[in-house]
C-alpha cells in the first residue's frame, strides 16, 4: 500500500495561523482561501490532496467527486458535521476532525449554563438594560447540595464533573462505555438512566448524537424526573427533544433550560429561545481563542503525523489505517495486497468476481482477518494504472460491485498456524491461494489446488502457468522466455505432478507478450509486486 503523501494543502476558512504554520515547517505547500462559492470550491479542489475545513465549508459530495486529487479531510474542530462522511469514504479519502480541541471551552459554557440557570443572571441582565429593578422575580437558587446529572461521561462530561464538584454538587451520571470505577475516579457514581432522572436538580448531556441518544430526554423521561428539573444542552441539537422540553417548560416539570445547540441552526421556530426561562446561545461552545487555536494546531498535527506514519488520530473513516500504524501488520497487509494481486492476475480481466472468501489460521492471525481482507481486496481490484481503490473505500466499492465478501478466522496449529486463504469466484470459475508471512517476507504458498514445494517469495516479476508437469516444460518455457531477453530467477513447481498444475517464476523483467509461451503452457498470468 503505497503510504499517503499529501504535499499541498487548501484551507478554505478562518483556521487559526498555527496550523498553516505547521502544514508549511512539514514541507506542505498550504492556500487559504477564504469564502469560496460551492463552483470555486469545485473548481478548486482539484488541485490539492488536501483540505482543512472549520464549519462553514459544507464538503458535499459534489465536492468530494470533483476532488480527484483528494486523500484527506481535516476538520478543525470536534465531529464532521458539514462533511459528507459516506461520500468521502467511497472516494477514498480519510476524514478527520480533532475530538479534544474543544473539550475545556465546551465543559466551560456547560458549567456557564448551570450557573446561570441558577440565578437568572441573563434574564435579570435583559430586565436590567429595559430600566427595570426586580429584585422578586430573580430569586435563585444555591448550587451547594444539588444534585447533577451528567448523561455522557466522555472528555466533557468528566471536565462538568470535576468544575461543578467546587460549588458542592453531588454529581452523578451515566454513559455506555466509561466503565463506573474509571468515572468514580472523578467523582461521578453512575447508575441506569432510570435511576437518575428523579434523583437530579440539573441535567446536562455530553452524547454524540446517534439514534439512541436522539430524544435521550423527552416526554417519557421528562416526567421521571423531580418537578422544576433545569437540563443543558451544550452537545449536538435533539439531544433533548425540543418539542418535549417546550411542554415540560410550560408545564413547569422543567424549571429552565440552558442551550447552546438546535436541531435546526439557526432555529426558524424561536419558541424555545422565546421562552423566558430559556437561556440560550448560538453555537458557541468552541467559540474560544484557545479552542480555535488548539483545534488549528491539532488537525495539522495530526495530518502531519499521519503523513510521517507516526500514528493516527481523529480519523473518523478509516479504522483500518489504524494496522498501517503499527509495524507487526505490515507484512500481513503486505501478503493480502499481494495474494490480490496473484488472483487477479489469474482471472481474465473481463470475468466479473461475484464472491470473495478470506480465511485467517491460527491465533497470531487472530486481529489481523479485517485488515488483511481490506489489503486483499485492493490487491485483487485495483487495476493497473487506474488504482481507485485503497483501504478507505475497497470494502464499500466492493459490496457496491456486487462482491460478496466472506471473512473468518479458524484456529490452527503447526503449518497452518499464520496461513491466510482466499478463495475467490469469478465468472462462474473458482480460485484460490494460500499464503504465509515467513522470516518477515509475504510468501505464496498454494495457488489453484498446486501446493509448492518451497514457498514461492511474492516479489518482484512474477509469472504464473498452468500445465502439465513434464521433463521438458523448465526448459521449454526457459527457451520461450530466453527469447525475449527474459531471464529465470526462480522456479516454483508443485509437490504434485498429476494432472494440471500452476508453476511460479521468477522472472528478471516482465514478458511483454505472454502468448510467447503459448505452446508449452495451458494459461499464463504475470503480475509485479
Ligand atoms: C448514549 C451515550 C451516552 C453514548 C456516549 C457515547 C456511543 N456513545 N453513546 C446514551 N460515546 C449516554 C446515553
Amino acid at each position: 500500500m503505497a503510504p499517503i503523501s499529501i504535499t499541498s494543502v487548501l484551507i478554505s476558512e478562518s483556521v487559526d495561523p498555527r496550523c498553516r504554520a505547521i502544514l508549511e515547517e512539514n514541507g506542505i505547500r498550504v492556500t487559504e482561501k477564504q469564502n469560496m462559492k460551492k463552483d470555486e470550491l469545485i473548481a478548486e479542489i482539484k488541485n490539492y490532496d488536501g483540505l482543512v475545513v472549520r464549519s462553514a465549508t459544507k464538503v458535499t459530495a459534489d465536492v468530494i467527486n470533483a476532488a480527484d486529487n483528494l486523500k484527506i479531510i481535516g476538520r478543525a474542530g470536534t465531529g464532521v458535521d458539514n462533511v459528507d462522511v459516506d461520500a468521502a469514504t467511497k472516494k477514498g479519502v480519510i476524514v478527520m476532525n480533532t475530538p479534544s480541541g474543544n473539550t475545556i471551552s465546551a465543559a466551560e459554557l456547560t458549567c456557564s449554563m448551570v450557573i446561570n440557570l441558577s440565578r437568572n443572571v441573563p434574564q435579570a441582565n435583559i430586565s436590567m438594560k429595559q430600566g427595570n429593578w426586580d429584585r422578586k422575580k430573580f430569586m435563585g437558587a444555591e448550587l451547594l447540595g444539588k444534585v447533577l446529572g451528567i448523561v455522557g461521561l466522555g472528555r466533557i462530561g468528566k471536565e462538568v464533573a470535576t468544575r461543578m464538584q467546587s460549588f458542592g454538587m453531588r454529581t452523578i451520571g451515566y454513559d455506555p462505555i466509561t466503565p463506573p470505577e474509571v468515572s468514580a475516579t472523578w467523582g461521578v457514581e453512575q447508575m441506569s438512566l432510570e435511576q437518575l432522572w428523579p434523583q437530579c436538580d440539573y441535567i446536562t448531556v455530553h452524547t454524540p448524537l446517534l439514534p439512541s441518544t436522539v430524544g435521550l430526554l423527552n416526554d417519557e423521561s421528562f416526567a421521571k424526573c423531580k418537578k422544576g428539573v433545569k437540563v443543558v444542552n451544550c452537545a449536538r441539537g435533539g439531544i433533548i427533544d425540543e418539542a418535549a422540553l417546550l411542554r415540560a417548560l410550560e408545564s413547569g416539570q422543567c424549571g429552565g433550560a440552558g442551550l447552546d445547540v438546535f436541531v435546526e441552526e439557526p432555529p426558524k421556530d424561536r419558541s424555545l429561545v422565546e421562552h423566558p426561562n430559556v437561556i440560550s446561545c448560538p453555537h458557541l461552545g468552541a467559540s474560544t481563542k484557545e479552542a480555535q487555536a488548539r483545534c488549528g494546531e491539532d488537525i495539522a498535527l495530526q495530518m502531519v503525523d499521519m503523513v510521517k506514519g507516526k500514528q493516527l488520530v481523529g480519523a473518523v473513516n478509516a479504522q483500518v489505517l489504524v494496522s498501517t500504524f503499527c509495524k507487526e501488520s505490515q507484512p500481513l497487509m503486505k501478503l493480502g495486497e499481494a495474494m490480490g494481486a496473484v488472483l487477479r492476475s489469474c482471472v481474465a480481466s473481463q470475468k466479473p468476481i461475484s464472491s470473495v472468501q478470506i480465511t485467517t489460521q491460527g491465533d497470531g492471525m487472530k486481529s489481523s482477518t479485517s485488515y488483511v481482507t481490506s489489503s486483499v481486496l485492493v490487491g485483487l481490484l485495483n487495476q493497473e494504472g487506474g488504482s481507485c481503490h485503497n483501504l478507505i473505500n475497497v470494502i464499500s466499492l466492493a459490496k457496491e460491485s456486487g462482491i460478496t465478501i466472506t471473512q473468518s478466522h479458524c484456529v490452527a496449529d503447526g503449518a497452518a498456524s499464520g496461513v491466510c486463504k482466499v478463495e475467490i469466484v469469478a465468472g462462474g470459475c473458482s480460485y484460490a491461494a494460500g499464503g504465509a508471512v515467513q522470516g518477515g517476507v509475504p510468501v505464496l504458498l498454494k495457488l489453484n489446488n498446486s501446493v509448492y514445494r518451497q514457498p514461492v517469495s511474492l516479489a518482484g516479476h512474477l509469472l504464473l502457468f498452468k500445465a502439465s508437469a513434464n521433463p521438458q516444460l523448465l526448459s521449454s518455457v526457459a527457451g520461450a522466455l530466453a527469447t525475449k531477453g527474459v531471464e529465470i530467477e526462480s522456479f516454483s513447481a508443485p509437490a504434485d505432478r498429476t494432472g494440471d498444475q500452476w508453476f511460479s517464476v521468477r522472472l528478471s523483467s516482465p514478458l511483454t507478450d505472454l502468448d510467447a509461451l503459448k505452446p508449452a503452457v495451458k494459461e499464463a498470468a504475470q503480475l509485479t509486486i
